[in-house]
């Protein structure tokens, strides 16, 4: 479809949703060999296997209390949105959570809380999580709000609720950019999709707060901007090897060692590559390959699977992929709201 089509936005939404829980199967894994990838998603064709059905964690379990508090209030409200995240894991707390977020999550659900940034702020000393959970939930925001500008103020708000350091609420922001150029049709011309990247990145990271918390982290002046152009230089490379990849972008659990990865994975899986079946699509690639580096695999896979989505569109994911992933189905029917709240918005309504 053009830009900003229905099916981008379904694409998009179920892509994330099958990535974490396909991803699921080797998150903390050290190695993934690929014959365990392939193996792995080939037996999601396998009818004789049934009705095995793969749960989705907790990045899903966020992205869908995101989903229903935009739609829900037409827009950001961080007080709907902070109850959400408690009461879902409230009810289920066994999703796979961040061991420090479950301590925001209960504060959350205090009555007597009067500032819902306040828990956020209070984690690891006082210096804020810069793991990469703010970036795990925040596609639904791009798929809300057409304006750029709009996509950044409020995926860096909704991401504070529960990651008050720069370098985990900033790679939410790199995040929802990226599905939101993803979704204009920006992948059709990649080099212009990374600097447009960069340039974004470079006025988010110029900010005071960002630029004390990397000097303090001893990261470099803007770090997902030297991170984004280790992308560039690693795209445009014939060949690159997985632990090439590992080494200069990471495959962790902090925001800053993930969703440059994830932008990667989508980027490098736009050709077919040598030890990728011939029969897959760029967004089975980009799944395949996502998983193939190992580390926190259903994270880097969900926001691989939301920009690789936003590009390719719901027909290129498998109906085998998705009838084997708890929430797709359900993902798919809400992101045709999504469509609709985006286009009211972007028609001024
Ligand atoms: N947590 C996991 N996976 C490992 C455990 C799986 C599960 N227990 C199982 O049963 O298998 N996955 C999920 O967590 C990631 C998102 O985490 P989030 O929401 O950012 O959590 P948190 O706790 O805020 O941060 C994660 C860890 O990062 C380190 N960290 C963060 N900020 C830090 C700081 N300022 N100083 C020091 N360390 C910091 C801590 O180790 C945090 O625990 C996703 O992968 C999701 O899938
Ligand atoms: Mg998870
Ligand atoms: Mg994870």
């Amino acid at each position: 479809g053009g830009p900003a089509s229905l099916s981008r936005f379904r694409g998009a939404l179920v892509a994330a949703v099958v990535g974490d829980c396909v991803g699921g199967e080797f998150e903390g894994a050290e190695e993934v060999p690929m014959e365990n990838v392939l193996q792995h998603l080939n037996s999601l064709d396998d009818e004789t296997k049934g009705n095995s059905i793969l749960d989705y964690s907790d990045d899903t379990a966020m992205a869908r209390c995101v989903v229903q508090s935009l739609l829900t209030r037409t827009g950001f409200d961080e007080q709907d949105m902070a109850r959400r995240f408690a009461k879902e894991y409230s009810a289920s707390p066994g999703r796979g959570y961040g061991s420090g977020v479950i301590q925001v999550l209960k504060k959350l659900s205090s009555p007597q809380l009067s500032d819902v940034y306040q828990p956020a702020r209070d984690q690891f000393n006082g210096r804020g999580s810069f793991g990469n959970g703010g970036a795990m939930r925040v596609a639904p925001f791009a798929l809300a709000f057409p304006d750029i500008a709009n996509v950044k103020r409020f995926a860096r708000l909704g991401a504070m609720l529960t990651h008050s350091c720069s370098l985990g609420y900033n790679g939410a922001v790199l995040q929802a950019l990226a599905v939101h150029l993803s979704l204009q049709g920006a992948l059709d011309l990649p080099q212009e999709f990374i600097s447009k990247l960069i340039n974004e990145m470079e006025e988010v990271e110029g900010d005071k707060a960002a630029l004390n918390d990397a000097r303090i982290l001893k990261e470099a002046e803007k770090p997902f901007c030297e991170r984004l152009r280790k992308v560039r230089y690693l795209m445009n490379q014939s060949k690159v090897s997985i632990e090439e990849v590992i080494s200069e972008l990471g495959n962790g659990i902090a925001a800053l060692h993930s969703v440059p990865t994830a932008i990667f994975c989508v980027l490098h899986c736009l050709q077919p590559r040598e030890y990728l079946p011939e029969s897959y699509g760029g967004l089975e690639r980009t799944i395949a390959y996502s998983l193939a580096l190992g580390g926190d695999t259903d994270t880097i896979a969900c926001m691989a699977g939301a920009i690789a989505g936003a590009h390719y569109g719901i027909e290129a994911i498998p109906q085998s992929w998705i009838k084997c992933c708890e929430g797709a189905q359900d993902a798919d029917m809400t992101a045709e709201r999504l469509y609709m709240l985006y286009h009211q918005s972007s028609k001024g309504g």
